[in-house]
């Protein structure tokens, strides 16, 4: 199961999301506005106030950074 910490307005993840319905995956969408709890349990989990954030649960990988998520998603799912 994938699990993207994300904004709406934030353009890095729209990237994120973009290829994630272009390889047609489905996954859960954390919604991560600032000064929410769960901002606090992004921070707890990557360490780093920063999104994009993913977890790829079955394979226990958790990174930050659009184009390497961009990247990890084209290798292992496209
Ligand atoms: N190089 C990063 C940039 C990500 C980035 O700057 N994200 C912004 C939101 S658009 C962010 O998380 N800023 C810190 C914050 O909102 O607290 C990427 O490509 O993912």
């Amino acid at each position: 199961m994938l699990e993207l910490y994300q904004f709406e307005q934030c353009p890095y993840c729209k990237r994120v999301r973009e290829k994630l319905t272009e390889l047609d995956l489905d996954y859960i969408c954390r919604n991560v506005r600032h000064g929410t709890e769960k901002r606090d349990i992004l921070m707890t989990l990557g360490g780093q106030d920063q999104v994009p954030f993913l977890m790829d649960l079955d394979k226990g990988i958790m990174m930050y950074e659009s184009a390497e998520i961009v990247d990890y998603l084209d290798k292992n799912y496209g």
